[in-house]
């Protein structure tokens, strides 16, 4: 196996992007609790991702949702992120909590309602030039719940017309990331239900689109480190939203759920050449902390990340190969499997602390004394919320 000492610099690579919802509070459509000291800005989810970053090194930047991120001067809040630490990243646009995106937005039938929507990732691309971010996220709620309800294939190609138009505004160092998920809130079909039908819209625009995928989006038992090989493949792999599952789009700490297969997916990210600033694949959390703390939820979830790529890079590959190669199925397995059974806990801490940082950040962070500081200034005012 590959030595500790050797997969440092790599590591060092590393950068995980926040999602600025994570630190609003969220839950399900039963019940929203609220916790002490939720932000009640956008400059607050800052702070509170700062701090992540603070004790990780791992989260140098931040996804904003819009409309929930709106601010009078974007360029004022990426001096304040700046200020902090941190950099303002990815722009998700969001056309489903709106009621004229009841039958669908961006493949509506009606010409005035596609144009809003259309209008709406204008506005999107306005506040990347003001913020500097490079990637236009896109994710739509569009599809319909009954079959007939809807003209499938029209609705496909209205998608295409729509999103061209938005890909002609988007800047020469900026690209579209075109999110899938299988159901949700449609239950009959989705328009962009799959990887296919994402790489197929974001092939028609050009180089600057590219495939967002959500490991929360599948069905159960897909195998996604294919989907994750493909995409590399086919140069089209732009973006993750991290998190994990045991049903349906849960929205649950990245790893929680199953190592393994966060461990596999970074596995074939690294042999694909999708590791790295210079990848072009973005590593971003798209996750919700509705009964934990969400700052100490973060954290651990850049851990979790950070503890499965270390994994991932233990992977001797040349003697995968061989084994590969030599037919040894057993043998070749089992080289993944010790890279997978290594527990890299210990190598990690002693390296954080060589690099300044405490061996343990989530109790470093629990020492901290942030915790109780903001749930007692952040009294009064309404706390941001998921869609708020
Ligand atoms: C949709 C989704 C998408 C949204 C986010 C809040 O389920 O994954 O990325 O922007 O949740
Ligand atoms: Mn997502
Ligand atoms: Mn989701």
């Amino acid at each position: 196996m590959t030595d500790f000492a050797s997969i440092t610099p790599r590591l060092a690579e590393q950068a995980i992007e926040l999602p600025s919802w994570a630190f609003g509070n969220s839950g399900t459509r039963f019940k929203v609790f609220g916790t002490p000291g939720t932000p009640r800005t956008p400059q607050e989810k800052i702070a509170d991702a700062a701090q992540v970053n603070k004790f990780t090194a791992l989260s140098p930047t931040v996804a904003l949702h819009i409309p929930w991120d709106k601010v009078d001067d974007y360029a004022a809040l990426r001096d304040y992120a700046q200020s902090l630490g941190v950099d303002l990243g990815t722009i998700n646009s969001n056309t489903f909590q709106d009621d004229d995106y009841k039958f669908g937005s961006l493949t509506h039938v009606d010409p005035k309602i596609r144009q809003k929507a259309i209008d709406h990732h204008f506005e999107c691309i306005d506040i990347m030039n003001q913020t500097g971010s490079r990637d236009l996220k896109i994710w739509l709620a569009d599809g319909t719940n009954y079959p007939g309800q809807g003209d499938i294939r029209g609705r496909q190609d209205r998608l295409a017309d729509s999103l061209q138009k938005i890909y002609a505004r988007i800047g020469d160092e900026q690209r579209l990331v075109l999110e899938y998920k299988f159901f949700e809130p449609a239950f009959y079909h989705t328009d962009v239900p799959d990887w296919g039908t994402s790489y197929v819209q974001v092939l028609a625009l050009g180089d600057k689109a590219m495939v967002c995928l959500d490991t929360g989006h599948h069905a159960p038992g897909t195998n996604i480190e294919f989907i994750v090989a493909q995409l590399l493949r086919l140069g089209k792999l732009g973006s993750f939203d991290f998190n994990s599952r045991f049903y349906a789009d849960d929205d649950l700490i990245v790893g929680a759920a199953d190592p393994f297969q966060l461990f596999r997916i970074l596995y074939e990210v690294i042999r694909g050449g999708g590791y790295g600033a210079d990848s072009g694949v973005a590593f971003m959390l798209d996750q919700c902390h509705n009964v934990e703390d969400k700052i100490p939820g973060q954290i651990r979830s850049v851990l979790n990340v950070q503890e499965m790529t270390a994994r991932a890079l233990l992977v001797d590959g040349e003697a995968l190969t061989a084994a590969q190669d030599a037919g040894d199925v057993l043998g070749a397995n089992g080289i993944l499997m010790d890279a997978f059974y290594t527990d890299v806990r210990p190598a990690l801490a002693e390296w954080r602390e060589s690099r300044g940082l405490d061996g343990d950040p989530f109790a470093a962070y629990a020492a901290s004394g942030y915790q109780a500081k903001i749930a007692a200034d952040r009294v009064g005012g309404t706390q941001a919320g998921w869609g708020a």
